[in-house]
């Protein structure tokens, strides 16, 4: 069972922005019945109780607005996220720049509350409002020869102060094996808690992938590409040895600098808050077929 959540008794006009809102403006008057749009929960929801949404949204990794977890609130409020559109290309028979409106149009929105497992060994649950990935990818036609998806963040040091920091091989960029990338539990989400995404969790569109490290989940995204070798992907590229392609959630894989063994949830307040690491984080029943026969310590 669902339990009763933030946005249950809040009112969630504002999960599309204002371009979207303008283009569905058509699809409305053809329905009046259909004044507010919403989105339906979903049986992949946990039952833990969310944070709070100012826990979401001030306690961030956005490293194109800087390194603290505070940066993102205090500097992410200069992105200009509207107009917005999506390279989609490589191997993929529909290849092209999807307008954000576009690209979400026909995709059914779900009310998702995902655990959240960051590599530094802190979680949350966050009530994202998003759409399957797979559905994306089969509109636009995956074909046979491609492998992996990759993704890739916007490059706009203009607005990302971050970005004037070296450290990172800009653009942010992630990557899944296909057939994670075509799981269900794996979305776009582009809102949380009822509203439009937040600048800070990575307006206006971002991956969400529940049994992976918080890294893989990558935000503001401006390329997706189908491809037929393994991505390179950001954390691996600046330490291999830490960070591998997987990155699966798995408490019996330690970080080589700390234990991945337990978590801190975030608003848990200082003593109540430590908790084994579940593996895969807490979706093992759903994914754990997908990497039968792979060594998990050679490929974590
Ligand atoms: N473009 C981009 N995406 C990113 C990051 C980043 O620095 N840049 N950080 C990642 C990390 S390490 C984590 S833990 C999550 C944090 O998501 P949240 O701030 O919405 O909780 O975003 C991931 N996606
Ligand atoms: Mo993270």
């Amino acid at each position: 069972m669902r339990r009763l959540t933030w946005s249950d008794v809040t009112p969630k006009p504002l999960w599309l922005n204002r371009r979207q809102l303008i283009a569905g403006a058509a699809a409305l008057a053809a329905t009046p019945a259909m004044a507010r749009i919403e989105a339906a929960p979903s049986k992949y929801s946990t039952g833990d109780a969310p944070n709070s949404l100012e826990d979401i949204t001030t306690y961030n990794n956005f490293y194109e607005f800087g390194t603290g977890k505070s940066d993102p609130s205090d500097y992410a409020g200069s992105l200009t996220v509207d107009p917005w559109s999506v390279v989609i290309d490589g191997m993929v028979d529909r290849p092209g720049t999807y307008d954000l409106a576009d690209l979400v149009k026909g995709q059914p929105l779900e009310e998702r509350i995902y655990r959240f497992r960051c590599v530094e060994a802190w979680a949350m649950v966050i009530p994202w409002i998003g759409f399957e990935l797979a559905g994306l990818l089969n509109r636009v036609g995956v074909q046979s020869d491609a492998k992996f998806v990759a993704f890739e963040t916007l490059l706009r040091p203009e607005e990302m102060p971050g970005q004037a920091s070296p450290f990172i091989d800009w653009p942010y960029r992630e990557g899944l094996r296909l057939d994670e990338a075509m799981h269900p539990l794996t979305i776009l989400a582009t809102g949380l808690y009822g509203e439009a995404m937040p600048k800070p969790n990575g307006a206006p569109i971002r991956l969400v992938v529940p049994w992976k490290y918080g890294f893989k989940s990558i935000k503001s995204i401006v390329r997706i590409s189908l491809v037929d070798k393994m991505p390179q992907t950001t954390w691996n590229m600046l330490q291999p040895n830490e960070y591998g392609f997987y990155s699966n959630v798995n408490p019996a894989v330690d970080h080589p600098r700390w234990s991945q063994a337990s978590e801190r949830r975030i608003g848990a307040g200082l003593f109540g808050g430590r908790q084994d690491t579940l593996m895969f984080n807490g979706y093992e029943a759903e994914v754990a077929s997908l990497y039968a026969g792979q060594d998990l310590k050679v490929d974590y």
